[in-house]
């Protein structure tokens, strides 16, 4: 089944789409090839949502639920092959949404965090590079408000930050290897560096920050699930 994209009708429980990449394909290269990002988005993203929407067909207590509550429950209920999918199509979009050509700068409260918490923008980037490096196999690497309290961390394989109590992601890079093999090969180090001067929206941190102070809400959510036709 191809991944659906937007305008789709579809009958049955809840039905995920593959969001547009907010850019063009080529837009954040050289840092990231449009060769990967049709590869990660087009291949494995979509492959996340296909399976995603294929297991939610035989769970209808699912029906219009969002994605982060799919998430939530499959959590909950060990459903680890639903959690696996469902977490994996989110962390893409919310991927998606961490970068924008062009390379930007944190400015006002954020940075102020950012200084409070880190020493500043490359404490920062020291952090995270290091937490990415060190993260032993695939995985997502995240700055994240732990309770209004800047933090880097990182998740294994589809481990998600998205249901932690308490918890807004403001960026995350992925280090699973197809996000910078066909571009780094084995570099991981080189990619999180390039990642984080070129490609890391400091714009969309900046409202996810500003979600975290009311309690994650008008942060981030994976775009709704397509409405049952009639
Ligand atoms: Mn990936």
């Amino acid at each position: 089944m191809e991944a659906l994209r937007t305008g789709a009708s579809v009958k049955g429980p809840a039905v995920f789409i593959l969001p547009e990449l907010p850019y063009a394909y080529d837009a954040l290269s050289p840092t990231m090839s449009d060769k990967t990002l049709h590869h990660h988005h087009d291949k494995h993203h979509a492959k996340y949502v296909d399976t995603t929407n294929t297991l939610l067909k035989d769970k209808p207590q699912f029906a219009a639920s969002t994605l982060e509550d799919v998430i939530a429950q499959a959590r909950e209920t060990k459903d680890v092959k639903l959690f696996n999918n469902a977490a994996q199509a989110w962390n893409h979009g919310f991927f998606w949404e961490c970068m924008a050509p062009g390379g930007s700068k944190p400015e006002g409260e954020l940075a102020a965090a950012i200084d409070t918490a880190f020493g500043g923008l490359d404490g920062l980037k020291s952090a995270l590079v290091t937490e990415g490096v060190g993260h032993f196999a695939s995985g997502w690497a995240w700055l994240v408000s732990d309770g209004g309290q800047l933090k880097v961390t990182s998740t294994h394989d589809a481990e998600t930050v998205a249901d932690r109590d308490g918890v807004v992601p403001l960026l995350v890079v992925d280090v699973w290897e197809h996000a910078y093999y066909l571009d780094y090969q084995q570099d991981r180090e080189t990619f999180l560096k390039g990642w984080f001067d070129s490609l890391a929206h400091w714009g969309f941190a900046a409202t996810q920050f500003e979600a975290a102070k009311q309690g994650g809400q008008g942060g981030y959510r994976y775009p709704a699930p397509l409405q049952k036709a009639a």
